[in-house]
């Protein structure tokens, strides 16, 4: 009970906004490390994916939950705000048509503003000739196409064909994420696909900054 983030995780898995956010704040203005992610300790369950796991928490709730986590990633942000590496191009996120889940990508993108990658953020819902044009106008060299959906599977296969089309596809990677696997990435046609946050990530980094690529296992783990 000491352990200031014990309260931090339990008003979070109360989905207490208030609370949250005025614990966010004195930590911040404590000095607290905005980035170091509070947690229960190593080996012990959330309290929140307890719940959810356990029935306990429904859709509502997670919804919730994402829209805490969002206002809690902004006032990080504003307190410690990392610029994108001017050097590096950007990174096209999407979507993709047919899709409106963006709870993941949201997360995704924060996490990749904060390593200092330039993101374009298209949305949900977003056509493969929309990525074409993105790619064209910001010379974007990765995309990274987010579906949760089995019926938006086509449409990621479609994104990336629409790419080869447009005689863009030797010069860019293709990462995908969501409910996906290796299976779906041959499919598809894409280049790495992920299992979460943290390994998109990685590979964004390690291809923006080296000339050499990853090696697939880095994603394509099975
Ligand atoms: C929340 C949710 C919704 C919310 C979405 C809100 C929003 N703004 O995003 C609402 C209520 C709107 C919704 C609607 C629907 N949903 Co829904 N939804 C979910 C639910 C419960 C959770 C998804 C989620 O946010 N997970 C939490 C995030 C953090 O996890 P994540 O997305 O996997 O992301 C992580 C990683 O995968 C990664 N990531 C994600 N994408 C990418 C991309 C890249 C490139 C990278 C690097 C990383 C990355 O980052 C995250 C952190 O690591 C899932 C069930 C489930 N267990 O997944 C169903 C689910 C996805 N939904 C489903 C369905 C069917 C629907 C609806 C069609 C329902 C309906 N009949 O209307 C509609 C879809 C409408 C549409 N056209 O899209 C089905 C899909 C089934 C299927 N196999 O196709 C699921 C699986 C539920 C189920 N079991 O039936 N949904």
């Amino acid at each position: 009970m000491s352990n200031p983030d014990h309260f931090l995780v339990a008003s979070m898995a109360r989905l207490d906004e208030e609370r949250v956010l005025f614990l966010v704040e004195r930590g911040l203005a404590a000095g607290a490390a905005p980035y170091r992610a509070p947690g229960p300790g190593p080996g012990r369950p959330r309290p929140g994916g307890r719940a959810l796991l356990r029935g306990r928490y429904f859709l509502a709730d997670l919804l919730m939950a994402a829209h805490i986590f969002r206002q809690v990633l902004d006032r990080l942000f504003d307190a410690a705000p990392v610029a994108p590496d001017p050097n590096l191009p950007p990174v096209i996120f999407g979507t993709v048509q047919g899709d409106i889940h963006e709870i993941g990508k949201n997360i995704t993108i924060a996490f990749m503003r904060y390593n200092g990658l330039r993101i374009i953020d298209l949305g949900g819902n977003v056509p493969p000739q929309r990525f074409v044009e993105e790619v064209r106008t910001s010379q974007a060299r990765i995309v990274c196409l987010s579906g949760l959906m089995t019926s938006c599977y086509g449409a990621m296969r479609k994104t990336v064909a629409a790419l080869g089309k447009a005689g863009l596809r030797g010069s860019t990677t293709v990462i995908i994420g969501g409910q996906v696997s290796e299976a779906l990435r041959q499919h598809v046609g894409a280049d790495y696909w992920v299992e979460d946050y943290v390994q998109g990530v990685e590979i964004c980094r390690t291809l923006l900054t080296q000339t050499r690529r990853p090696e697939p296992p880095l994603a394509a783990r099975s």
